[in-house]
């Protein structure tokens, strides 16, 4: 990361000049946001600082709320509201695993852009929440926020306890698709480093055991899949099922495992609303490809909602979008 060293040193003076440090993770928090979140707290207490973890969602999914259950007493996690009780006006935030302003529970009006600082893996836009330049740390070619945290809590000297070189390793585990994906030589020096400190690769899995149910919904969608040429994988799901969007994204990570070079799953997640998520192995950026449909992602991952819309819909102009994406290159 080219400019980790002068992110390290502006981050360590503004958290120096706060009075509490916020991490903020996406909303519908992922086991790569909180993971990363509870990393980056590594960082506020070195310096001494009071932080809060702010988990705003009402339903968290299996893996998540699992690791919530044995964080949440040792963790100040808080809803936006309960924060909003204690805050102050020097507190500095930290998003995390995100940079968009919608994915947040942040208002961006509300906020001095010169107090919000940026971790993430995700592809910039014009929705990227507004913060100077020398207060992101983001790349897109690094697989996950938590190898992000990892490396910095490095670059500070920061001892990294067992139990949160689990949460680490357990969101470089998600968004690499247990290091089949989207995973560098250095992103399997920084597993070999966490796993050095003691985390435990039997713990880390326990976060991805499926549902039963859940898992033969995602099987059924992903018997529906349709292989078109060249080699891409689509998933879509009849009209009247409905699913949730960690559903749809495992079809899509499961899909990968075939000899395909991009998997997409398109199901409904409510009345009208479509999800779709899109897994790329390399050759096919699919965060560009899910901007078509206002979502957005890195090269190898990406997703969006689609309001109003049917899966035939959505379908039809993924077909379209993937044939100019195709023809361009
Ligand atoms: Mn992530």
């Amino acid at each position: 990361m080219k400019n980790l060293d002068e992110f390290k040193v502006n981050l360590e003076r503004q958290i120096e000049q706060s009075t509490g440090v916020v991490i903020v993770p996406h909303n519908n928090v992922d086991l790569d946001a909180f993971g990363s979140a509870i990393g980056i707290s590594l960082i506020a207490k070195k310096f001494k600082k009071t932080f809060y973890i702010i988990i705003n969602d009402i339903e968290l999914e299996h893996g998540v709320s699992m690791l919530y259950e044995e964080v949440q007493s040792e963790y100040p996690i808080l809803t936006l509201e309960n924060y909003k009780k204690l805050s102050s006006s020097k507190d500095l935030f930290i998003l995390t695993d995100v940079n968009k302003a919608s994915l947040v529970c942040l208002d961006e009006k509300d906020n001095d852009s010169q107090k919000i600082f940026i971790i993430d893996h995700h592809n910039e836009d014009e929705s990227t929440f507004m913060t100077s330049n020398k207060n992101k740390l983001i790349d897109p070619d690094v697989s996950s926020a938590c190898e992000i945290v990892a490396e910095l809590l490095k670059a500070y000297d920061i001892d990294i306890p067992c139990d949160v070189a689990n949460y680490l390793l357990a969101g470089i585990y998600l968004d690499t698709n247990k290091l089949s994906n989207n995973a560098t030589p250095e992103t399997m020096r920084v597993v070999a480093n966490l796993l050095d400190t003691g985390a435990n690769l039997k713990k880390v899995t326990d976060y991805f055991t499926e549902d039963f149910i859940s898992d033969r919904r995602v099987q059924s969608l992903v018997s529906r899949t349709k292989i078109i040429p060249p080699h891409i994988a689509i998933a879509a799901s009849l009209e009247d099922d409905i699913y949730t969007k960690e559903e749809i994204a495992k079809v899509a990570d499961y899909l990968l495992k075939y000899q395909i070079d991009a998997a997409f799953a398109i199901g409904n997640i409510g009345d009208r609303v479509i999800s779709i998520s899109a897994r790329s192995k390399e050759k096919i950026n699919v965060g560009d490809m899910m901007k078509e449909f206002g979502g957005g992602g890195n090269q190898y991952s990406g997703a969006a909602k689609i309001n109003d819309c049917s899966v035939a819909e959505v379908n039809k102009q993924l077909l379209k979008v993937i044939k100019n994406t195709i023809i361009n290159d």
